[in-house]
């Protein structure tokens, strides 16, 4: 779970509950603000002490993938999902008194969940999160009856095999294991939307985008707008990939128009496609600096790694993380049984109980992920002084960003300055390190607004489960300019199921969000450190005065709207791409002129 959907972002979210028939019904007298404020004390208590536990069940279960742990992780769930759902029936009382704003918005968020009358629907609800959880950690490709791959391995193929018929075998194999799983995502499905029914919304996707500070449709409109504004930079970075692409596989797998065969970015759901680099690179580069190399060659091992981490924060003046960080993380692949090695962050108790799980490699793409899972530790740090309902990003998308915004400090310079690196490249190496950063920050943007396109649609029914695949591929075709390798598994197929985020059901808008977040805010904090010159080669790394305005914004927590959040660090109140434009400017020109040359030279 990243971050563990039911216990941050979508802690509300998820949250269901026996209703009672009398609270369901209306009260007789308007209550007052005092009763509002005795309700909400005893409300944030009762569901601090649940989340806890459930917390740890819930890593437990993600540790230790077992039918006892599942059930165990389902059982606690359950309790927190009764309880919050209780509290948001609860809530509704308070609507129309006058509150104090801290009191409006705790009973404004208390209500953005999901509630079901029937308890047996509840469990069972519980039951299917987990075992979805669990299936997704589980999943393996056997090419032969005792030879099985796990994800993990089957990605390093996609990385580096350039072996079209490996590469296509790999990506089969993987995605022939989520149809095993599709039947208990749509009961899921069904059961999620009666909970949200239950609370008022239309279906679960509607929740979801409820959750902006804004109406959902504002909300849909906006991630529209975004959209629309990176577009051509993404379009750019497409066509350009399409001709290295051909001129390495050939015109029968590239073709010239039209979408282009997903297995062969470099990444199981094409959606970062860095491992493309060396491909893609500009010709004549000759001496890129490669940090996998040198963690390998080091042979930097998963605490070092996170020591790297630790040391950027601290740098700002952060504190270091607690002892028991390091005692109760979860760094590396266990060898002897299955855990959910997608990374994540998970915030065990208020106090300083705060862990990662995350399967490390010495890998750049792992020296990046560190920073990002340590980014939401850091959050969660921050705003621990809160009060249990303002103990969250300011929204999902600022959680994720926290961490990407000190990886887009990870520059050459900095890389020196912590001795990974034995000479800065000069300025003519700008194209190449951002033709590199472009390959997950703009890929990104159409994978994650797919994602999530494609689970509006399934929780608001438009998408039936025999046309899960149909859709998802229209979708990654439309926006991603992609195609499905092999022919489709047709109506039992769920490819949508492939990706951890779907069987975990974690809201994915985030990541898209997340994306634009982290430009605003890295300009904003060099601003700040006083730095002036281009955007790529700006590092906070070391400056105090950038981490005090960043510290400030994690300590605000959900406390305010977040447009609030945002204007605390940016002086900016909306969420922008103009920032990632301004980043990727000199690469945009250039991917144009490349792409013309390469037009020109097709036409010949
Ligand atoms: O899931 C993650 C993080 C944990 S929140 C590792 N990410 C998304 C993904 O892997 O699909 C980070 C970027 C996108
Ligand atoms: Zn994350």
């Amino acid at each position: 779970m990243s971050v563990t959907p039911k216990i941050i972002s979508t802690l509300l979210a998820t949250a269901l509950a026996a209703v009672s028939a009398t609270a369901l019904a209306a009260p007789a007298a308007k209550p007052t603000a005092a009763e509002a404020e005795r309700f909400l004390a005893d409300t944030e208590a009762k569901l601090n002490k649940l989340n806890n536990e459930q917390a740890r069940a819930a890593w437990v279960g993600s540790n230790f993938i077992t039918d006892d742990t599942e059930g165990i992780a389902a059982y606690f769930a359950e309790r927190f999902l009764s309880a919050s759902g209780e509290a948001a029936i609860g809530a509704r009382r308070f609507n129309g008194v006058k509150l104090s704003p801290e009191a409006a918005r705790k009973i404004m968020l208390l209500q953005q969940t999901l509630v079901f009358a029937d308890p047996k629907e509840r469990e069972q609800y519980a039951a299917l999160q987990a075992a979805l959880n669990g299936a997704y950690g589980k999943a393996k490709y056997c090419p032969t009856k005792d030879n099985c791959m796990a994800l993990g391995e089957m990605e390093k193929v996609l990385a580096s095999s350039r072996d079209e018929a490996r590469l296509k075998e790999m990506w089969t194999g993987w995605h022939a294991q989520a149809p095993s799983y599709k039947d208990k995502y749509v009961e899921y499905v069904a059961l999620s939307n009666k909970g949200a029914r239950q609370m008022g919304f239309a279906d679960t996707g509607v929740m979801w985008r409820s959750q902006y500070d804004m109406p959902p449709e504002a909300f849909a409109a906006e991630m529209e707008r975004l959209w629309q504004q990176v577009k051509p930079l993404y379009d750019a970075l497409h066509t350009y990939t399409r001709y290295k692409l051909r001129a390495t596989y050939g015109p029968d797998v590239v073709p010239l128009t039209g979408p282009i065969p997903s297995h062969l970015f470099g990444n199981m759901w094409s959606q970062t496609w860095t491992n493309l680099y060396p491909i893609l690179k500009p010709a004549g580069e000759t001496k890129s600096f490669d940090l996998t190399k040198v963690l390998e060659e080091r042979k930097t091992d998963a605490k070092q790694m996170t020591k790297y981490a630790e040391g950027f924060y601290t740098s700002l003046g952060m504190q270091k993380l607690p002892a028991s960080f390091w005692e109760r993380s979860l760094l590396t692949k266990p060898r002897d049984r299955d855990v959910v090695c997608h990374a994540s962050a998970w915030p065990i108790n208020e106090k300083d109980d705060v862990r990662i799980k995350m399967c490390i490699t010495p890998t750049a793409e792992d020296f990046t992920v560190i920073h990002h899972e340590l980014g939401h530790v850091y959050y969660f740090l921050g705003y621990t002084k809160q009060p249990f309902l303002f103990r969250n990003g300011a929204n999902d998308g600022f959680h994720e960003a926290i961490g990407d915004t000190v990886a887009l400090s990870i520059t050459p310079a900095y890389l020196k300055q912590i001795g990974l690196m034995d000479q800065e490249p000069d300025v003519s190496a700008d194209i190449p390190q951002l033709l590199e950063r472009a390959l997950s920050k703009v890929t990104i943007l159409p994978f994650a607004y797919t994602v999530d396109k494609w689970r509006w649609d399934v929780y608001s029914g438009k998408t039936k489960p025999a046309d899960y695949d149909k859709s998802w591929w229209q979708l990654r075709e439309q926006y991603m300019g992609m195609k499905r390798p092999v022919e489709s598994q047709g109506i039992t197929g769920f490819d949508a199921g492939a990706k951890y985020h779907v069987a975990a059901d974690v809201p994915y808008s985030r990541y898209f969000l997340a994306d634009m977040l982290q430009f605003q805010f890295h300009r904003a904090l060099c601003r700040e450190a006083g730095y002036t010159g281009p955007l790529n080669r700006c590092s906070i790394y070391g400056n105090a005065k950038a981490g005090a305005k960043f510290q400030k914004m994690l300590e605000m927590g959900a406390s305010k709207p977040w447009p609030e959040a945002l204007k605390a660090i940016s002086g900016e109140d909306k969420i922008d791409g103009n920032a990632l434009l301004e980043y990727f400017a000199p690469l945009k020109t250039w991917l144009d002129q490349q792409n013309a040359a390469f037009a020109a030279a097709e036409k010949k």
